[in-house]
């Protein structure tokens, strides 16, 4: 039997696929994604006419985000497995059509703006990452988040050899072949290094770019952000994602 968290389990492959897929996962950001989506459609468009907007919502609806989907052509799908950020993300991997899929937060501190300078490297790169941590980069969070999130990168850069600057930043441009035969495990925001501890794992030769954004503070909305338990669940996340590279590495010999 499958491992029903593996992206594998339920691969979209039947469907036709697509060149893109914007791919958004959202936690009540109905006000936000109505602001940011005719921005996303038009930067999208510039790309490629082949593509979908994917946004992936909580498991019951919690606000109006279906509606929002519906009025602005994007596609509505709701999480399963649980209502994780993690969640979200194992969704977006079996849900997307696109061969290429950029990921990017609902709060539009992402800006579609810089689509099109990781759209170029989409050839030469594996994954191309929005990068707030090279130059020409920049945060708009205030100093605290900016020295925590600083430090966080470098911590888990060198504990796990990622080749990037900025391996926290959910703002990707993957290709679909590299994440589909993730095993991807965590529920948090740390699913977001579980795969590129995993993918560099998989494949030592993994090429990762990185382009300048600019990390601005989100639209609209109220945040979720829990920075005690953030905070606190730090060593912990650093635990555990040390056991999944020993066991990544073991699987891999
Ligand atoms: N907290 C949380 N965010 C989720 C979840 N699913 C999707 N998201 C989205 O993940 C994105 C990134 O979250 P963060 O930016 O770290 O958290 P935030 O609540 O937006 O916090 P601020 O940006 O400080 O306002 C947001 O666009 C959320 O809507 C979830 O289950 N929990
Ligand atoms: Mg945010």
């Amino acid at each position: 039997m499958m491992n029903p968290r593996s992206s594998e389990a339920s691969s979209s492959t039947s469907q036709v696929p697509l060149q893109l897929s914007i791919c958004i996962p959202a936690y009540r950001e109905a006000a936000s994604l109505a602001i940011i989506l005719p921005g996303i459609f038009e930067a999208a468009a510039a790309l490629t006419p082949d593509f979908e907007v994917l946004i992936v919502d909580t498991q019951e609806p919690m606000d109006e985000t279906a509606e929002v989907c519906a009025a602005h052509g994007a596609r509505h799908v709701r999480r399963s497995g649980g209502n994780t950020f993690g969640d979200a993300v194992r969704t977006i991997i079996t849900e997307a059509r696109g061969c290429y899929m950029l990921c990017m937060d609902a709060d539009g501190s992402h800006s579609p703006q810089y689509f099109a300078s990781m759209w170029a490297l989409r050839e030469q790169n594996d994954l191309t990452i929005g990068s707030r941590y090279v130059s020409g980069g920049h945060t708009e969070n205030p100093a605290v988040l900016v020295a925590m999130s600083y430090l966080l990168n470098l911590t888990f850069r060198v504990a796990f050899s990622i080749k990037a600057k900025d391996v926290t930043n959910s703002f990707r441009l993957y290709h679909r072949e590299m994440l589909t035969p993730l095993r991807l495990e965590s529920d948090n925001f740390d699913i977001l290094e579980e795969i590129l501890i995993k993918a560099s794992i998989r494949n030592p030769k993994l090429r990762i770019g990185e382009v300048p954004v600019t990390f601005s503070r989100r639209k609209a909305g109220e945040s979720k952000r829990k920075l005690v338990q953030f905070v606190f669940g730090y060593l912990k996340t650093l635990r555990k994602l040390r056991s999944f590279a020993a066991a990544a590495r073991k699987e891999n010999a």
